[in-house]
Order: structure tokens, then sequence, then C-alpha cells
């Protein structure tokens, strides 16, 4: 049973459902946010191509295709790619949408700009995955005031439910808490001197991680966290973190902590090059997040202890959402894709499934 505990958006989740809740249904909203923008036009208080683009958006919400604006985050890991081609096949002509998914490189300026670019092309939706948590009340006022519905994606925001429509994500706090409890499972007492390879700074897919992480650290004085820096979810970035705590930790440290599989690839590489060994009968044990094909190929390998993982197959909730807004129906305000963990062959745990070849064989990403 999924548990927010200390998640940051749990109260503005909690505050959606409620919102919601209390309204007839998503066409009446839709509609006066329409007739909003009727008067706004008459008013001339639009430019001439905005108008347009807003007519055409109420041609196409009664029959042509959905037009749905994703903003993503970029292209930094697999769980990305994953995720990317994930909504192009989901979000298809053949489907009724037409998807402009614009990748925002881990910018956060690109990404608010993608998401302002969206309203003036008078999108029927759009969805968002926030690269960083904080900072979206005054782009989401504008979508409102468009009377365009958005949709979070993938990560949380620090923003009030009111300010958007639905969220659809994973739980990374409680990902963090299912590595701590693995940790704690196997060490069974033992002392663990840590090091950490964060994901991106202000994600709350790192936040998460870490804050739940850190929640079952504390409970353990023979644990030690020698050191925590952002890799930035890129192998690149897992490489050179690394490799810079292997100059200043070496022989100090046995558990390694990267925040996603791409990370953990780089901090392999750098392990390699110095001659540690990792994994089961390695040194240290290496802990990932994501659980995408690779990374669980090198968990059955046994290169991985742990692959907490997190699934990027969330598209079909996104369209499912937008579907009961379309009839008019109540729909989802919150939906949690929920997420397992796996951990090596020769490994037993409470909290995690032993690898197998069938489990890598259903894996499609
Ligand atoms: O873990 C990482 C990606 O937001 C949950 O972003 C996602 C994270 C995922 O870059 O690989």
């Amino acid at each position: 049973m999924y548990e927010f505990r200390k998640s940051f958006c749990f109260f503005f989740l909690l505050d959606s459902v409620n919102y919601y809740h209390s309204r007839k249904g998503w066409r009446t909203k839709k509609k006066n946010r329409r007739i909003f923008q009727m008067n706004k036009k008459v008013l001339g208080m639009l430019a001439c191509t905005a108008v347009a683009a807003s007519m055409a958006v109420g041609v196409s919400a009664e029959g042509d295709l959905i037009t749905i604006g994703y903003a993503q985050v970029g292209h930094e890991s697999d769980w990305r790619t994953a995720n990317t081609k994930n909504y192009e096949d989901v979000f298809s002509e053949e489907n009724g949408y037409e998807l402009s998914l614009i990748d925002c490189d881990n910018d956060n300026a690109k990404q608010l700009e993608a998401v302002r670019n969206f309203i003036t092309q008078g999108m029927d939706y759009i969805v968002i995955a926030p690269i960083q948590s904080a900072g979206w009340d005054t782009v989401l006022q504008e979508a409102q005031d468009a009377g365009i519905p958005v949709i979070i994606a993938d990560r949380e925001i620090e923003a009030d439910a009111s300010m958007y429509d639905a969220w659809v994500g994973t739980a990374p706090y409680d990902e963090g808490v299912t590595a701590g409890n693995w940790l704690a499972e196997q060490l069974d007492g033992a002392e663990a001197k840590i090091l950490q390879i964060e994901g991106s700074v202000g994600a709350s897919a790192a936040i998460g991680r870490t804050d739940g992480f850190a929640e079952v650290m504390a409970e353990h004085s023979e644990w030690e966290l020698l050191d925590s820096q952002s890799g930035d979810f890129t192998q690149d970035g897992g490489q050179a973190v690394m490799e810079s705590f292997i100059k200043t930790y070496e022989g100090q440290f046995n558990v390694v902590v990267c925040q996603n599989d791409n990370e953990a690839y780089g901090a392999m590489d750098a392990m390699d090059a110095a001659g540690i060994t990792y994994g089961v009968g390695g040194d240290v044990i290496l802990i990932s997040y994501d659980a995408t094909h690779d990374g669980l190929q090198y968990t059955l390998d046994g290169k991985i202890n742990l692959d907490v993982e997190c699934n990027p197959i969330q598209a079909e909730t996104v369209k499912g959402v937008i579907e009961q807004m379309e009839a008019g129906e109540d729909f989802e305000a919150t939906t949690l894709i929920t997420d397992e963990a796996f951990c090596a062959p020769g490994i037993e745990s409470e909290f995690a499934t032993t690898m197998t070849e069938e489990i890598l064989a259903g894996r499609a990403y």
C-alpha cells in the first residue's frame, strides 16, 4: 500500500482530490474557461495569432485531433528515452492526438518557455514533466487564464494543487525508503560508509530519493554518509562524481548509491578504472534506481546489488485522464504509478524481487 509519508506534495495532492470532487464535471469548467477566452478576444487583449490559435482549439475539441503539448525534461537518461517513446507511441495521430513534445534539455528556463509557447499555440492540453520542483506558479496561472488544462507528469511540483488539473507520476520518497530498508536488511547491523550520487539538483526525483534514504539512514548510527553529490542523472555525471569520490575516499567506502541507472553505469566505469570491485562478492554494494532494461541486466549479472524500479511508462495513464476530461466525467486528480525493486541472484529480500531471466525478458525499456 502506497504512502506518501513525508513527501512534500502530500497536502497539495490531497487538496487536488478535494478540489475536483467538489466540482460537477470537467466540461463545465472547460467551457467557462473558453467563454473567458472569447471575452478576452473581444476586448482585443490577445494578439491576432493567439486569437486564431484559440479558435482552432475550439474546433479540434469537437472532433479533430486533440493537441497535446508535452514539456519533456530532456534526454539525460535511458528512463527519459523510454518515457519519450512511450508518449510518442500513445499520443499518435492514429489514436486521435497531435503531440508536440519539446525536449527541454534539462534547462528550467527552456521548459518555462516551452510551456508559454504551448499556451500561445492554444494547445488543448499541456503536460509538464517538471525539471525543477519549484517556480511554477506564474506560468501555471498563465495556462489557467488561457483555459488550458495542465497535467503534471513524472515528477512533483511545489505548487498548490488548484494551480493544475491532474498529476500522474511515481513516488521517489518511497523508492529511497525501499533502498534504505533493503540495505539495512542486507547489512544486518554491519557498518556502512556510504557515497551517494544524487540526481539533478532541484528535481523532485532526486529530492525524494535523498529524503527517503536519509529517513532510514537516521535509524542506523552504524551508517555514515561520507558524501553526496549531484551527477545530474547522466552517465557522464555519474562517472565524474565517482572519479572525484575515489580520489577523496578510496579505501574508505563500502556502499555506493546512484540515483539512476545511467549514473550507476558511469560509477561502474570509474570503479573499474580504479580496480574497485562492486556488486555481489565485491568490495562495494552498488544500489541504483530506475530498473531499466540495462540496469536489470547488470542486476541479473550481479554487478548492481539492488535496482529500485521507477516506471517511465506513464502516457497511457495520462491519456486515460485526458479521455475522462474530454468526456466530462470525474477524472483521477492524482494517479500513482507503482514500482517494485529487484536484487541480484543469490540475494533474498523482503523488500525486493530476486532477478531472473524471465523478468529481464519482460522488460521492454
Ligand atoms: O529516475 C531519471 C530521469 O524523473 C523519475 O528522471 C524521473 C527520473 C529518472 O532522468 O533517470
